[in-house]
């Protein structure tokens, strides 16, 4: 039978993608609830033809539902996951609470569905960062292939790594910005403000003088390469995109590059496109990627001084890619697996 899901922060960026994403996809449920903060309860919201109405967490019964996707920032997962593990649901996070736990699988299931091969110890399936699912989706068949000595990354990101308040502060900023370039903008969620601005400063500061960020994604792509001591190093900068993150990739590697084979193994990735046509300048952007559940690669250089490094540009939707269809594409390989469905666990 289908499974009884529930969606924590039904209401959010996240959220919503992964509304959209159940309908789209079809994947079939016994219940749907959405879930939200208290401001939110009793909000009536469309899916699948149905009207839902948004129930508030403090109130929810996890004895309910089977799956619950939980996309309501850390603190919300620290504080009600272990109630939902409890009353048996299995939980898939798309926060960095449980990431880096032993017991917790973190999966990108292009790359390493092998770990869901059985249910996780911890009751939770951890979705990673939005930036490190895509570097992850190119770096494993380039280690396979010929090795990975070291990667650097700079990331783009895009306001709406920050939900729904990120993109409407960066909206209003702007407004108000072509309006007076001399009026304070508003700075809650990007501090400083983001309209017209770059800013190398993603998430939290760490005392080793990287941001949390960055750190994620340095331990993330560890974990899900199954490469303790790969050498990669990152520096993440928000930038005034309302949506889709960029990344600006160097790989090392142990044997010489040859730049077609390059391209044709980032093309034979699955929900993967590369943009090489004979129009070397047919390169993706936030506004303009193509298929919005790809990883879009472009500008593949390998270095004419080095044939071992070589230059890639990646872009894809970080809504959904980078989060929303991570977790559902999780859930759609568990269930095909058998244990997710109607409380086996
Ligand atoms: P609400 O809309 O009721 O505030 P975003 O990532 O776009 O900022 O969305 C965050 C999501 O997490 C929203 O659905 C929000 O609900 C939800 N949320 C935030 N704080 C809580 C909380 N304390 N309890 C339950 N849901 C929360
Ligand atoms: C951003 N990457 O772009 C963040 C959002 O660890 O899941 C996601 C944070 C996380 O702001």
């Amino acid at each position: 039978t289908a499974p009884r899901i529930a969606l924590i922060g039904a209401t959010g960026a996240v959220g919503s993608t992964l509304i959209e994403l159940i309908e789209e996809r079809g994947l079939r449920y016994r219940e749907l609830y959405l879930v939200a903060s208290s401001r939110s309860a009793g909000r009536q919201i469309p899916v699948g033809g149905q009207t839902h109405e948004v129930r508030s967490l403090e109130d929810f019964d996890f004895g309910l539902v089977d799956i619950a996707f939980f996309s309501a920032g850390t603190s919300v997962s620290r504080a009600w996951v272990p109630a939902a593990v409890a009353k048996g649901a299995l939980v898939i996070d798309n926060t960095r609470a449980y990431r880096m736990d032993p017991d917790t699988p973190l999966v990108v299931p292009q790359i390493n569905y092998a770990v869901l091969d059985r249910p996780p110890g911890s009751g939770v399936i951890a979705n990673p960062n939005c930036s490190t699912i895509p570097l992850v989706r190119v770096l494993q068949p380039v280690e396979r292939r010929w090795g990975i000595r070291q990667v650097v990354v700079s990331t783009y990101q895009a306001a709406s790594g920050q939900g729904h308040q990120g993109i409407e502060e960066l909206l209003e900023g702007t407004e108000v910005a072509l309006r007076d370039p001399d009026a304070d903008l508003p700075s809650e969620r990007f501090s400083p403000p983001l309209a017209f601005n770059v800013v190398p400063f993603v998430d939290e500061l760490q005392d080793s003088g990287f941001t949390l960020e960055e750190q994620k994604m340095v331990q993330e792509s560890r974990k899900i390469l199954g490469l303790p001591d790969l050498d990669v190093t990152a520096t993440c900068v928000r930038v005034p995109v309302v949506n889709s993150h960029s990344e600006a990739v160097w790989v090392q590697t142990q044997e010489p590059v040859d730049r077609a084979e390059l391209v044709g193994l980032l093309s034979r990735q699955t929900e993967v496109t590369v943009h090489d046509a004979e129009n070397r300048a047919a390169f993706p952007t936030p506004l303009k990627a193509g298929h919005p559940d790809h990883v879009h690669v472009g500008r593949v250089r390998v270095s004419p001084h080095n044939p071992r490094g070589f230059w890639l540009w990646l872009v894809s939707d970080n809504l959904r890619v980078g989060a929303a269809l991570n977790a559902v594409q999780i859930a759609e390989y568990a269930l095909a697996r058998g244990f997710l469905s109607g409380g086996v666990r």
